[in-house]
């Protein structure tokens, strides 16, 4: 089979990509379409949904349909999607901001609710929008536009709150690998119940240059560097993790998703 390149995808009409010179959101854009590409995925059962952000406006350049929702909310939007539509394939894009500052409490309950529905989100460590702002995931003693002097606050894991929260599929990589991220989505689209899949990159304009990584390429050595597979992560001490991202795949479970579950409680009304 030739490399799938995700062209078919792509809405060529409205390139060039608005990202700064440097910016991940390129490379999991890219993972995206060639996850959809592998699995074959019609384009008009494929409805994209996007928060607010850099990475909110993936959607101008996917040739699906797409629905472009409010900050923190697109978890929502994609539920009533789902919930009319259970044939579409509904995925979301989201950042940092969106989707676990602004969106926590959608993504908690968006996993615990576990229906079909995939999340991608773009970790860059910052709100990249609106001009480097520290998030809920930022590094504890980053600089940031809102943190000159060391972000004060610790930083939360996203993958395991939503693994604690009950969802079905749960991986993370950083874009430093993009073709590790295309296969963490082919799984979780093919994966029945709520998936997350956090890809780490780099804001080359804001969160690199505030912490002394000038070049988009420092940004990308440092997430290399910062990588630790989830086998040897696990066996870290709490104290040893600090400063590292766990890679690979976090959770794998088949427990019934919300349309399993709605479908037989319907039957049992009706018989
Ligand atoms: C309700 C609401 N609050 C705040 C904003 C302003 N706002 C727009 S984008 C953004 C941050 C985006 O950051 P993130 O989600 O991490 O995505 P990135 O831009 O880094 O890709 C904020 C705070 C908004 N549009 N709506």
């Amino acid at each position: 089979m030739a490399h799938a390149t995700g062209l078919a995808y792509l809405k060529k009409e409205a390139l060039p990509l608005m990202w700064c010179s440097g910016c991940g959101h390129g490379i999991v854009l890219g993972a995206l379409l060639r996850a959809f590409e592998e699995l074959e995925y019609e384009h008009n059962k494929v409805v994209v949904v996007t928060g607010i952000g850099c990475w909110g406006k993936a959607d101008d350049y996917i040739a699906t349909n797409a629905l472009h929702t409010t900050h923190g909310r697109a978890l929502s939007y994609a539920t009533g999607v789902k919930a009319a539509n259970p044939d579409l394939h509904v995925v979301v894009l989201m950042g940092d901001g969106d989707g676990a500052t602004i969106g926590g409490n959608h993504l908690i309950h968006s996993a615990r609710r576990n229906m079909d529905i995939t999340a991608i989100l773009v970790n860059n460590l910052n709100y990249g929008m609106t001009g480097g702002q520290y998030s809920a995931t930022t590094p504890a003693n980053s600089r940031t536009s809102t943190s000159k002097y060391g972000n004060p606050e610790k930083d939360f894991d996203i993958c395991a709150l939503v693994d604690a929260a009950g969802a079905n599929y749960v991986a993370r990589e950083t874009v430093f690998n993009g073709l590790a991220l295309k296969n963490y989505m082919k799984e979780a689209l093919s994966k029945k119940g709520f998936s997350l899949v956090e890809a780490i990159g780099p804001c080359t304009t804001l969160f690199g240059p505030n912490n002394k990584m000038k070049q988009p390429v420092d940004m990308l050595k440092w997430l290399k560097e910062k990588s630790i597979p989830v086998s040897k992560y696990k066996g870290l001490a709490e104290e040893e993790r600090e400063g590292y991202f766990a890679v690979g795949k976090i959770t794998d479970r088949n427990v019934p998703d919300f349309g399993t579950r709605y479908s037989e409680i319907q039957k049992k009304l009706q018989g």
